[in-house]
Order: structure tokens, then sequence, then C-alpha cells
């Protein structure tokens, strides 16, 4: 199995792989660490990364970028609205509800979804990894923002499917970060936590992870985060600045030109990470609109001035953080600073007045996210001895598990019979399995739902899980345990179902623990289902008679059944909402496979034609040089004339030809070609021989 971190940024992407000597962050084609999210669709095929990157400014419209941002988000979510006003290309609404790409591809105009351009990218990135391991590469870690809802979650997971990749575990950001952070680490406390806060400031958005360090384990004691708090504000700030200036100073109105907006953007990025080394820096673009040049220049104090709507928010996720985790600044040991926005140097100012320390920046910034993902991947694989090391992650959402109330049930109609109970609370720990048990006659549904939205911006229903159909011997209320999981990725789902019937038979109690080990339900998990019983506060007592639907599940032992326990599985159904059906994500893999077939023919096009046109020059170089004896002058002539005409037809009609016609075209010249070269090598061993001889003697 393969061991690999992907690091998918909103701007730029990672790769780590694991090898037997440690942790290696690989390069791609272009010899580059960082890949851009970029996918950028041409007239015969796609430019993934840095190729999509290079074609983003002649090609802006068709040029993909900020993926992480479009994945799993309804179309009318406010922060999409306001992402895609910045965009250059076109984002609509689907039939779904869900944002639509569109781009000119292949001569055509297509629509993808966000998950299918994540796809790409990951699949391009498998590519890199694959290219530097040379073996195949299916499971792997992927980093995700810990504020990913449960549908964001999902489509990664699609789209990983898109590119071939087997999550074995979505990891937060963060937490990767501080897996990276400790596990090297060899001086970590036997008992009080060393607590270090991560701060991560990216492209798009912030994450704050307070993590406690033991010996051989970190545990998370909270997250927090501003979605839409990165270095682009930055570079929106400075955009609107100049726009507003040049609109004044050379009547041109950048913001009507998608063109002129994508390289004034561009240069304020370039701006912005200037000022972060320089009190002042300049900024002069050419030919930017109307034919005109233009020429500004910043002081640091005058960005940090303009700046301050966006900095004033930068505290509001560290005292989230540090409420939730139930310290003080004081109990924080250590603030490590990560993530390539936070080179700005005001957020340094604002981190080291918040903490009363200064932060510091050991872990490689841009780095440390694909490493953690490649260590916990490494520490999941079975080919790797990892040192010791847990990570106890938690959840940063509260989820609920919803149903109509029995009265319902009984068909008393009723609607506002509707009951809630809090499955996972914010800060459990990931992963998870509770057990609930329903007492119905017939099929019922509950809905997974978050607790509360006002840190999200999702609709609060999750999904919707039918139960059922089942007959209670008795014809009364059967007994349902549901049973929920919030898995290793951070999603929750109704997993199983089991109709209960008590028979009157007489066991030992230790039989019925048996039964549950085998059902494969880890300790842990039988843990978190006792305790979730107790901090629900769920009664334990209540007789099965009673008008309360569910019940926690309680110790098997307090419930101590003298009688057996007949299990039998309930049929479920699962509605997600938002989700692609297994279907379109099928149909997504096979349009993949296609545009990635198209893909490599082109490469592969241009590869033969390459090779045709090296072929000419380095032939002609030849005639007149080391086999200029080897040819007669006549034929000499001729062949000259031959590799010019075929120059002459690579930047004419052989412009655009298919690889089998390069192909051909290389096998003819080849076939005058040869037997050159060969009485060129022959004479030259003829040579070597005499030589050696000569040197005998
Ligand atoms: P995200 O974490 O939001 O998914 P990402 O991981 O792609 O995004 P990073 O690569 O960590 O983001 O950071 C990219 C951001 O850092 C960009 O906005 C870039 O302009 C900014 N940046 C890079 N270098 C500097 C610098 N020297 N000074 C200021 N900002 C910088
Ligand atoms: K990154
Ligand atoms: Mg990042």
């Amino acid at each position: 199995m393969s061991v690999v971190g992907f690091d998918f940024g909103n701007e730029n992407c990672l790769v780590a792989v694991a090898r037997q000597r440690g942790i290696d962050v690989v390069l791609n084609d272009e010899s580059n660490r960082e890949t851009p999210a970029i996918v950028c669709f041409g007239e015969k095929q796609r430019f993934i990364g840095t190729a999509g990157a290079a074609s983003t400014m002649m090609n802006p419209k068709n040029s993909i970028s900020q993926i992480k941002r479009l994945v799993g988000r309804q179309f009318s979510d406010p922060e999409l609205q306001r992402d895609i006003k910045s965009l250059p290309f076109s984002v609509t609404e689907g039939p779904d509800g869900y944002p639509l790409i569109h781009a000119s591809y292949l001569g055509e105009k297509r629509a993808f979804t966000p998950t299918q351009v994540m796809g790409m990218m990951l699949s391009n990135l498998k590519g890199i990894a694959e290219k530097n391991l040379n073996a195949a590469v299916v499971d792997c870690c992927i980093g995700i923002p810990v504020y990913f809802t449960d549908l964001q979650r999902r489509a990664v997971l699609d789209a990983a499917t898109i590119a071939g990749l087997h999550p074995l575990h979505l990891i937060h950001e963060t937490t990767a970060t501080a897996l990276a952070y400790g596990i090297y680490k060899t001086d970590l406390p036997e008992s009080e936590p060393l607590n270090v806060a991560f701060i991560d400031i990216g492209h798009a958005s912030m994450q704050v992870c307070i993590a406690g360090f033991k010996k051989g384990q970190l545990k998370v004691l909270s997250h927090g985060f501003d979605r839409s708090l990165g270095g682009r504000d930055f570079d929106e700030v400075l955009f609107n600045h100049f726009a507003a200036k040049f609109k004044e100073e050379y009547k041109i109105d950048v913001a009507q030109n998608a063109k002129a907006s994508l390289r004034l953007r561009a240069a304020c990025e370039k701006l912005k990470k200037v000022l972060s080394a320089n009190p002042v820096a300049p900024l002069n673009i050419e030919c930017l609109m109307d034919e005109k040049d233009v020429r500004g220049v910043i002081k640091r104090e005058e960005f940090e001035e303009i700046s301050v709507p966006i900095l004033e928010r930068v505290k509001r996720p560290l005292e989230k953080a540090l409420a939730d985790a139930g310290l003080s600044v004081e109990d924080v040991h250590m603030v490590e600073v990560v993530g390539s926005g936070s080179r700005v140097p005001a957020i340094i100012k604002i981190l080291t007045e918040f903490f009363g320390k200064e932060p510091r920046r050991t872990m490689n910034a841009s780095e440390c996210v694909s490493r953690g993902c490649a260590l916990q991947c490494a520490i999941l694989s079975p080919t790797f001895k990892v040192r010791e090391f847990q990570v106890h992650e938690s959840f940063p959402f509260s989820i609920s598990l919803a149903w109509k109330g029995a009265a319902a049930d009984a068909q008393n109609g009723g609607a506002e019979n509707q009951q809630s109970t809090i499955v996972f609370p914010k800060g459990n720990p990931i992963p998870s399995v509770k057990a609930l048990t329903f007492y119905r006659s017939g099929t019922f549904s509950v809905d997974v739902q978050y607790s509360d939205v006002t840190d999200l911006q999702a609709p609060p229903k999750i999904s919707t899980y039918t139960i059922g159909p089942f007959q209670s011997s008795k014809g009364e209320r059967a007994k349902v345990k549901v049973k929920v999981r919030l898995t290793l990725h951070g999603i929750v789902s109704v997993e199983a179902a089991t109709l209960l019937e008590e028979e009157e038979v007489e066991v030992p109690v230790t039989e019925q623990m048996d039964t549950d080990k085998a059902s494969g339900e880890t300790d842990v998990n039988m843990q978190d289902a006792k305790e979730t019983s107790d901090a629900a506060g769920a009664d334990n007592g209540v007789p099965e008679s009673a008008d309360k639907p569910v019940q926690m599940e309680t110790d098997s032992k307090a419930e101590a059944p003298k009688k057996k326990v007949k299990k039998t599985n309930v049929p479920l159904s699962e509605l997600v909402y938002g989700a692609l059906q297994s279907v379109d994500v099928q149909k997504a893999v096979e349009k993949e496979y296609e545009m990635a077939l198209q893909d490599r023919v082109m490469e592969e096009t241009k590869d033969k034609k390459n090779a045709v046109e090296s072929y000419v020059y380095d032939m002609r170089n030849k005639l007149s040089d080391k086999y200029h004896e080897y040819i007669t002058e006549s034929e000499r002539e001729a062949f000259l004339a031959k590799l010019q005409e075929v120059e002459d037809w690579l930047y004419e009609d052989g412009e655009d030809e298919t690889k089998g016609v390069y192909v051909a075209k290389l096998e003819e010249l080849k076939k005058v070609g040869d037997p050159v070269e060969m009485r060129f090598k022959e004479s030259q061993e003829r040579g070597t021989v005499i030589g050696q001889l000569g040197h005998c003697v």
C-alpha cells in the first residue's frame, strides 16, 4: 500500500510521501514543492497544477481555481456568493441547488461540478506521488479544514474516488500540523501536558487548534476558525485600494475588465509579499487597461491601516479556541504559526499581543500539513513502523438525531411531536459509535442534523434515514437499536439498525457481553456509548411501555438481561442532502478517465512532435559535422533538403497533426538517416579496436 499525504490548499497543494528513511515532500514535474490548485481547460486538453497556473493569464475564463471554496456548498451559500464575485470563471446554480462551473473544453461549452474539478486536481497530485514513488498510489490521507461540513467532507471523499484515491483518513489540517510537531519530540512531559496553540492562516481561511502533548500522545483540546479570513483578503484590500486610485489617476475601471482585474490582483499579491519583508513596496503594471501603464506605491503602515477590518477578526477564533479548551493564555505554553498567509507582520503582532508571547515558526509553514498527513497515513499503514504516538481528535460540531415522537408513530399525526437528542456533542472524540434504542411499531425515520448552525453556514439537516420494515413478534412496539457512527473522516451516518427481541431463556450475563464484542465494536466505542447515556442524562430506568420512544444505550451489564436476545438486522435507507449519488460518482469516474486519456494522448502527441523537430536539428548538425564523411555529396544535399521540408511542414500543415502522423514522419526521416548513422558507428567501432591494438603495441 502507498503511504502518501496530500495538503489540498485553496491556493497551493503539497504531496508528502513516506519512505523508509522518513517523510519527504516531493517535487512536481516542474520541480516545485507547491502545486497551484488550478485546472485550466484548453482546446485540446486540460492543464493542471503548475501548467494550469501558467495558462491562467492567457485563458482566465477557463482556468478554475479556489476549488476548495466551492466543494460541498449550496449555490445560495452567502460565502460562495461572495467568493464567485471575484472569480474570473462562470459559476451558476445547478438544478439541484448546487454550483456548476462552466468552461470551454475541447471547443465545447461544458459544465463541471466542483467535486469533479477537485477530483481532477487530486488526480494530478496522485500522479506526482506515483512518479516519485514509482508505484501506484491509492491509499492516502488528505488534509481538510476543521470547519468542513459533513457534506464538504463527503465531497472530498467523492473527489478522491474520482481521482482513484482511497483516503484512509480525512484529517483536520491543524491536527496534521500538531502531529508533525509532536511525533518527533522526545522531551514531551509524562504528566502535565504541554499545551500548544497552532495557528494556520492560509489563502482563504484561518484555523486554530489547541493541543495538549504528553509522551507518546496528543490530545486536541479545541478548534477555532474563521472560514473567510486568509491571505487573499489582504490581496482584495490592496486591489480595492489601487483600483480606486487608478480610477482617479488614470480614469480606468479595472473592475470592469476581467483580465485587468486578474493582473492587478496578482500584482497586489506580489506587493503584499514584498510588504512582509519591506517597509514600502512599489506597484508597476504595463499596459493594464486602455493601453495605460500604471504605477503606485504603498507603505506597510498604510497597508495595515486599510487592513484593520480584516486584522480585527484575527482575535475571535483565538478567543473561542481558548474558551473551548478551558484554558487561559498563561496555560498555553507555546504558539506555533503556520500557513503562508500568516507571513503578514501585522498578524504576528496581534498573535504576540494576544498570547503575551512571541509566536514561533519552528515548523515548515507550507509543508507541515502534508507531512502530518503522510505521517498519519504511515501510522495507519501496516507496512510502516512509526514511533508510538496517539492522536486524540475532537469533533468541532454538535450533532443531533431528530425524530417524530411515538405519538406520530401511533398515527395520531402531530409533527409538533418532534424530538431530538445530541448524539455527538462538540468536542466528542473522533471516531466514535453510539447506540440509541427506539420503541416503534413500524417503519420510522430519523434525521441527522447539526445541533447548532450559528458557527456554520449550512442547512441544519444533514441526512434522513428510514428504518424498517420490521415486525415485532408480539405485535407491540418493537425495540430497535440504532447505531450511529462518527467516522475517522468526521462524517456522521446511521450505520445499522437491529431489532431486539427477548426470548425467555436464561443465559449467563457474560455471553451477552461476548455477543457485543463479536459485533465488531471496539472497546473505545463501547465506552463512548456508555458516556452518552451519562452525558445526555437519558432515563435509564424508563420502562418499555413508557411514551419515551428513545432510550440511549445503557451499560449492558446494568440491563442484566437474564433472557436471551434475538437480534435481527433491520433494513436502512440513507438520504444525504446534497451528496452525489453513487451512480453519479461512477459517471464522474468514467468522465475523468476519458479526460485523462485525452490529456495523455495530447502529451504524447507533443512528445512525438518534439521528437521530429529535434531529429531535424540534430541530424542537420551531424550532417555537417561527424556524419560528413559517411554520406555522399548528392545524398547529403537531398537529405538536407528533406529535413528543411519537414521543418517547414512542422510550422505549417504539420503543426497540428495526430500522434501517428508524427511517428510516421520520424520513421520516414530515419529511413534515410539510419544507414548514415550506422556507417558512422561501424567506423567508430573499428577505430576503437585499431586504437586499442595500437595502444597494446
Ligand atoms: P488554505 O490553507 O486556505 O486552503 P493554502 O494552504 O493554499 O490555502 P497557503 O499556501 O498556506 O494557503 O498560503 C497562501 C497565502 O499566503 C496566499 O494568500 C499568499 O499570498 C500568502 N503568502 C505567501 N507568502 C507570503 C508572504 N511572504 N507574505 C504575505 N503573504 C504571503
Ligand atoms: K498549502
Ligand atoms: Mg493550507
